[in-house]
């Protein structure tokens, strides 16, 4: 039985994508996107019901390490989905695919060795990893990227460089028909929407993901007053090229992408509490529920 009163090991979310493929074979398929740099087995989940594929709901997790909460989210997100089934309305009209970790060795290196790791693992010559959330090769290295290694937003030697980002535009290339693509990481409460590598860009449908950020929004601090800011990241944060939501968007020609930066805690705002996963995970949720059906309707 999973809970969502501690934060678990890379493996440790292996074992449970396994065991609900086990549980509900008519309901989970997991299947492995390729390996890290280190060797970590990347695993996706495929939750369906019926026998004809539907539109996708893509969430991704993990890219930044010591983000601890984005995996703790996507696997609540994935609990809720297929071990409640109240929620079998949200799998009328989407399938949900869910890639949990995204950068396993640097989430392991935050538990062994550096709590506050960011990157991948991959060795440079003076300093590892590229930070996976610059390495996308859409408008890669214009904006906010550094081409220096030890840098924590180094870019990588090229687009594409790293192989956790190889796996994830791979498996979004592979896959039909998806409609919607959500990446998760902490902190700050914010709501991106595409695009991120250059000031003032916004997609033909800004408007649209406007308006469906803010009924999100509403939603979320109906619960426990958390409010996001919402906008393109350029314009309420900062410009950052080679992200895998302007990939999403840009590359892979997903027409409704969103980054959330979930609500920080502990010390240093990336190391929140285990105590308070459950209220993030509870009222994020209900957030994304919205979300999905009024993608749903559109579908
Ligand atoms: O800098 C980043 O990669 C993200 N912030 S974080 O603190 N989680 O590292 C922001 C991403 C920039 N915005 C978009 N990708 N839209
Ligand atoms: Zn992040």
């Amino acid at each position: 039985r999973i809970s969502f009163d501690q934060y678990l090991r890379h493996d440790e979310i292996n074992s449970y994508l396994d065991q609900l493929a086990s549980d509900y074979p008519d309901l989970v398929t997991v299947s492995t996107i390729g390996q890290s740099y280190e060797n970590r087995t990347m695993k996706i989940i495929r939750i369906s019901t019926g026998t004809t594929p539907k539109p996708v709901f893509f969430v991704e997790a993990g890219m930044h390490a010591r983000e601890w909460i984005s995996p703790a989210l996507s696997l609540y997100i994935i609990n809720q989905l297929v071990e409640n089934p109240d929620n079998r309305g949200l799998l009328e009209d989407l399938d949900w695919i869910v890639l949990p970790s995204l950068n396993p060795d640097g989430y392991e290196f935050t538990w062994t060795s550096n709590r506050m790791w960011r990157k991948t693992r991959s060795p440079g010559v003076m300093c590892s990893g590229t930070d996976g959330n610059r390495n996308f090769g859409f408008h890669w290295m214009e904006n906010g990227a550094s081409n220096l290694e030890c840098s924590e937003t180094y870019a990588g030697k090229e687009a594409f460089s790293e192989v956790e980002a190889r796996n994830l535009r791979d498996i979004l290339d592979a896959t039909d028909n998806i409609v919607a693509f959500i990446s998760i990481h902490s902190y700050g409460q914010y709501l991106f929407y595409p695009y991120s590598y250059d000031v003032g860009l916004k997609p033909d449908n800004w408007q649209e993901l406007d308006d469906l950020a803010h009924k999100v929004n509403d939603v979320i601090s109906a619960i426990n007053g958390t409010e996001y800011t919402i906008g393109s990241s350029t314009e309420v944060m900062y410009p950052a090229a080679g992200c895998s939501d302007d990939w999403a968007m840009g590359g892979a020609g997903i027409d409704i992408v969103y980054v959330f930066e979930l609500p920080g805690g502990g010390k240093e705002g990336f190391d929140l509490p285990p105590e308070r996963i459950l209220p993030v995970c509870i009222e994020t949720w209900e957030g994304i529920k919205v979300m999905a059906d009024l993608i749903a309707q559109d579908a």
